[in-house]
């Protein structure tokens, strides 16, 4: 399996993130992603591969325009104002308010965000394009016929919806990926989510769309972020009526209650006709993630990869979340293993 990474993920180094009233250093951060790579690689997943640059053409299909200018000029508008701190929302585009997009940034950034603790710094906008150029590439790699990759996206992408950034995500990687391989020649792509969070960027983009198919395993929003999508009553709409599956589960969840949502998961990406399969990999399902309630162990991490793999179509990994502990590479390393088993 081909490793895909960029060194410029480090480039993105908030020092800000809200949590619990306060400002505190980000869970996520450029560690996680030097864990990771530490571990694949004593793990024996030695080819490891910079991006190529693909431009915003993809993107711009996914995403609106004006939300990835906004991206790309937010931390120069923000530092123009001389405000002291990274550059966080305050005021937002609520029920019953106008949906317009306001001139000054402060107002501008409301309008883009769903989410608050995701600190916007210098860049951060160059981190990631590079994180979607990562997957791109990745699927580049599965276009030349192979069947797994690994792109070890950071930042992580899939709370990005059409036109807004949170939860630590700013492009959705996985959308881009699945955009491309549909450019490529694919007619039916599906994206699987089993991150301990609700894809809500990735359901935003693909709910009404025909030729993606989008499962997600996760937290319910009922008691965890993003707390206002990913109820298993919203299947889709449109040509992406019945495209949709959410699984959410309760605090608590151990792996055989949440190996029975994979399965069901995979059985409906096979019914589809899914030609590849898009994995935005979390790893904040294991037990001692700090942020998340489901109870993963390292093993599990194996029987994951293996149970995907058993679906015989090609499979792009991609880097979501998973933090704090050690185990992460581990248990990234474990999916990996058990793909390629
Ligand atoms: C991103 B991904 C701790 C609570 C953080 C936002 C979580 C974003 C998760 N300060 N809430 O899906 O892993
Ligand atoms: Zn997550």
């Amino acid at each position: 399996m081909r490793v895909f990474y960029s060194e410029k993920h480090k480039l993105r180094d908030a020092k800000t993130e809200l949590h619990g009233g306060i400002l505190v250093k980000p869970f996520e951060g450029p560690f996680r992603a030097e864990w990771i790579l530490e571990a694949v690689q004593q793990a024996g997943f030695t080819d490891v591969v910079a991006p190529t640059e693909h431009g915003l053409e993809t993107a711009l299909k996914v995403h609106d325009a004006g939300y990835l200018e906004f991206l790309r000029t937010c931390w120069e508008r923000w530092s123009a104002e001389d405000f002291p701190g990274e550059a966080i929302p305050t005021a937002f585009p609520y029920r019953r308010g106008q949906q317009r997009v306001p001139n000054n940034i402060d107002g501008a950034i409301g309008y883009y965000a769903n989410s608050v603790e995701t600190s916007i710094s210098n860049g951060t906008y160059e981190a990631a394009i590079s994180s979607m150029d990562v997957a791109l590439s990745g699927a580049d790699w599965l276009k030349a016929g192979n069947r797994f990759a690994f792109s070890l996206c950071r930042p992580p992408g899939h709370h990005a919806g059409i036109d807004l950034f949170g939860g630590y995500c700013f492009i959705n990687n996985a959308a881009v990926a699945a955009q491309h391989m549909l450019d490529n020649g694919a007619k039916k792509v599906a994206i699987l989510d089993v991150d301990f969070h609700h894809g809500n960027g990735t359901q935003d983009i693909t709910y009404n769309r025909g030729d993606i198919f989008f499962a997600s395993l996760h937290g319910d929003p009922v008691d965890a972020f993003p707390y206002f999508l990913g109820y298993a009553d919203e299947t889709g709409e449109g040509d992406g009526e019945g495209l949709n599956a959410n699984y959410p589960m309760p605090p608590g969840t151990p792996w055989d209650v949440w190996s029975a949502a994979l399965s069901d998961a995979l059985k409906r990406i096979h019914d589809y006709g899914a030609e590849a399969i898009v994995l935005s990999l979390g790893v904040d399902t294991f037990e001692k993630d700090p942020i998340s309630f489901f109870k993963l162990t390292s093993d599990n991490y194996v029987t994951m990869g293996s149970m995907i793999a058993a679906t015989g179509l090609p499979v792009l990994t991609l880097m979501e979340g998973g933090y704090g502990v050690p185990e992460i590479g581990l248990n990234v390393t474990n999916v990996l293993k058990g793909l390629e088993a």
